[in-house]
Protein backbone atom coordinates (compact mmCIF):
# COMPACT_ATOMS: atom_id res chain seq x y z
CA UNK A 1 0.00 0.00 0.00
CA UNK A 2 1.01 3.69 -0.31
CA UNK A 3 0.49 7.15 1.79
CA UNK A 4 -0.63 9.69 -1.17
CA UNK A 5 -0.48 13.57 1.00
CA UNK A 6 -1.96 16.12 -1.79
CA UNK A 7 -2.31 19.78 -0.67
CA UNK A 8 -4.75 21.27 -2.56
CA UNK A 9 -6.35 24.83 -2.57
CA UNK A 10 -9.02 25.07 -0.09
CA UNK A 11 -11.55 25.85 -3.16
CA UNK A 12 -10.77 22.52 -4.64
CA UNK A 13 -11.20 20.35 -1.82
CA UNK A 14 -14.98 19.76 -2.28
CA UNK A 15 -14.59 18.44 -5.79
CA UNK A 16 -11.52 16.76 -4.95
CA UNK A 17 -13.88 15.24 -1.57
CA UNK A 18 -16.91 14.35 -3.89
CA UNK A 19 -14.83 13.04 -6.38
CA UNK A 20 -13.09 10.44 -4.33
CA UNK A 21 -16.29 9.33 -2.83
CA UNK A 22 -17.73 8.77 -5.92
CA UNK A 23 -14.97 6.38 -6.28
CA UNK A 24 -15.11 4.91 -3.18
CA UNK A 25 -11.68 5.84 -2.09
CA UNK A 26 -11.14 6.30 1.11
CA UNK A 27 -9.63 9.63 2.73
CA UNK A 28 -8.67 11.83 5.62
CA UNK A 29 -8.99 15.24 4.90
CA UNK A 30 -6.57 17.89 7.30
CA UNK A 31 -6.91 21.63 7.44
CA UNK A 32 -3.19 22.92 6.45
CA UNK A 33 -1.60 26.20 5.86
CA UNK A 34 1.05 27.13 3.47
CA UNK A 35 4.44 28.06 4.89
CA UNK A 36 4.98 30.90 2.46
CA UNK A 37 2.12 32.40 1.92
CA UNK A 38 0.26 31.44 5.11
CA UNK A 39 -2.91 30.69 3.39
CA UNK A 40 -5.19 27.82 4.26
CA UNK A 41 -4.72 25.00 2.02
CA UNK A 42 -6.14 21.62 2.58
CA UNK A 43 -4.12 18.04 2.70
CA UNK A 44 -5.91 15.07 2.10
CA UNK A 45 -4.02 11.94 3.51
CA UNK A 46 -5.12 8.82 1.24
CA UNK A 47 -3.96 5.21 2.05
CA UNK A 48 -4.32 3.07 -1.33
CA UNK A 49 -3.37 0.20 -2.70
CA UNK A 50 -0.14 0.48 -5.41
CA UNK A 51 -2.42 -1.02 -8.09
CA UNK A 52 -4.60 2.71 -7.54
CA UNK A 53 -2.20 5.39 -7.12
CA UNK A 54 -2.42 6.41 -10.80
CA UNK A 55 -6.38 6.64 -10.84
CA UNK A 56 -6.07 8.61 -7.59
CA UNK A 57 -3.57 10.75 -9.34
CA UNK A 58 -5.75 11.20 -12.17
CA UNK A 59 -8.73 12.17 -10.18
CA UNK A 60 -6.70 14.79 -8.42
CA UNK A 61 -5.71 16.30 -11.85
CA UNK A 62 -8.88 16.27 -12.49
CA UNK A 63 -10.45 18.02 -9.55
CA UNK A 64 -7.66 20.81 -8.64
CA UNK A 65 -6.66 23.87 -10.81
CA UNK A 66 -4.21 26.23 -10.76
CA UNK A 67 -4.63 29.75 -10.22
CA UNK A 68 -2.35 32.57 -10.26
CA UNK A 69 -2.88 34.65 -7.27
CA UNK A 70 -1.49 37.96 -5.60
CA UNK A 71 -1.11 37.76 -2.19
CA UNK A 72 0.83 39.72 0.45
CA UNK A 73 3.24 37.35 1.81
CA UNK A 74 4.05 37.56 5.87
CA UNK A 75 7.90 36.98 5.35
CA UNK A 76 10.06 39.53 3.73
CA UNK A 77 11.13 38.65 0.50
CA UNK A 78 14.83 38.41 0.05
CA UNK A 79 16.47 41.86 -1.25
CA UNK A 80 13.69 43.81 -0.19
CA UNK A 81 14.30 47.52 0.91
CA UNK A 82 11.41 47.85 3.21
CA UNK A 83 9.95 46.06 6.16
CA UNK A 84 6.69 45.94 4.41
CA UNK A 85 5.65 43.03 2.41
CA UNK A 86 4.15 43.75 -0.73
CA UNK A 87 1.99 41.96 -3.24
CA UNK A 88 3.21 38.93 -5.63
CA UNK A 89 1.99 36.89 -8.34
CA UNK A 90 2.39 33.06 -7.02
CA UNK A 91 0.54 30.91 -9.62
CA UNK A 92 -0.47 28.45 -7.10
CA UNK A 93 -0.98 24.24 -7.89
CA UNK A 94 -2.92 22.51 -8.87
CA UNK A 95 -1.79 20.16 -6.49
CA UNK A 96 1.29 18.99 -4.72
CA UNK A 97 1.11 15.14 -4.11
CA UNK A 98 3.86 13.15 -2.24
CA UNK A 99 3.60 9.51 -2.31
CA UNK A 100 5.06 7.31 0.18
CA UNK A 101 5.52 3.57 0.79
CA UNK A 102 3.46 2.39 3.80
CA UNK A 103 5.03 -0.68 5.83
CA UNK A 104 1.86 -1.87 7.39
CA UNK A 105 -2.08 -0.59 7.69
CA UNK A 106 -4.49 -1.66 10.40
CA UNK A 107 -7.44 -0.62 11.10
CA UNK A 108 -9.63 -1.94 14.43
P1 LIG B 1 2.83 27.69 0.08
O1 LIG B 1 4.07 27.28 0.78
O2 LIG B 1 2.02 28.76 0.75
O3 LIG B 1 3.21 28.13 -1.41
C1 LIG B 1 2.23 28.69 -2.26
C2 LIG B 1 2.84 29.01 -3.60
O4 LIG B 1 3.81 30.02 -3.43
C3 LIG B 1 3.55 27.82 -4.24
O5 LIG B 1 2.61 27.05 -4.98
C4 LIG B 1 4.60 28.49 -5.10
O6 LIG B 1 4.04 28.92 -6.34
C5 LIG B 1 4.91 29.77 -4.31
N1 LIG B 1 6.11 29.60 -3.47
C6 LIG B 1 6.32 28.74 -2.46
N2 LIG B 1 7.53 28.92 -1.91
C7 LIG B 1 8.11 29.93 -2.59
C8 LIG B 1 9.37 30.62 -2.49
N3 LIG B 1 10.28 30.29 -1.56
N4 LIG B 1 9.60 31.63 -3.37
C9 LIG B 1 8.69 31.99 -4.31
N5 LIG B 1 7.49 31.39 -4.44
C10 LIG B 1 7.19 30.38 -3.59
P2 LIG B 1 2.77 25.48 -5.04
O7 LIG B 1 4.17 25.11 -5.41
O8 LIG B 1 1.66 24.99 -5.92
O9 LIG B 1 2.54 24.95 -3.56
C11 LIG B 1 1.26 24.99 -2.94
C12 LIG B 1 1.36 24.53 -1.50
O10 LIG B 1 1.82 23.16 -1.51
C13 LIG B 1 2.40 25.26 -0.66
O11 LIG B 1 1.85 26.43 -0.12
C14 LIG B 1 2.69 24.23 0.44
O12 LIG B 1 1.65 24.20 1.40
C15 LIG B 1 2.63 22.92 -0.34
N6 LIG B 1 3.96 22.49 -0.80
C16 LIG B 1 4.56 22.76 -1.98
N7 LIG B 1 5.75 22.19 -2.07
C17 LIG B 1 5.93 21.52 -0.92
C18 LIG B 1 6.99 20.71 -0.41
N8 LIG B 1 8.13 20.46 -1.10
N9 LIG B 1 6.85 20.18 0.84
C19 LIG B 1 5.73 20.42 1.56
N10 LIG B 1 4.69 21.17 1.12
C20 LIG B 1 4.79 21.71 -0.11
Amino acid sequence: MKLMLAIIQEKDASTLQASLNDKKITFTQLPTKGGFLKAKNSTFMIGIDEERVQEVLDIIKESCQARDQYVTPAIELPGSISDTSYPIEVQVGGATVMVLPMDSFYRF
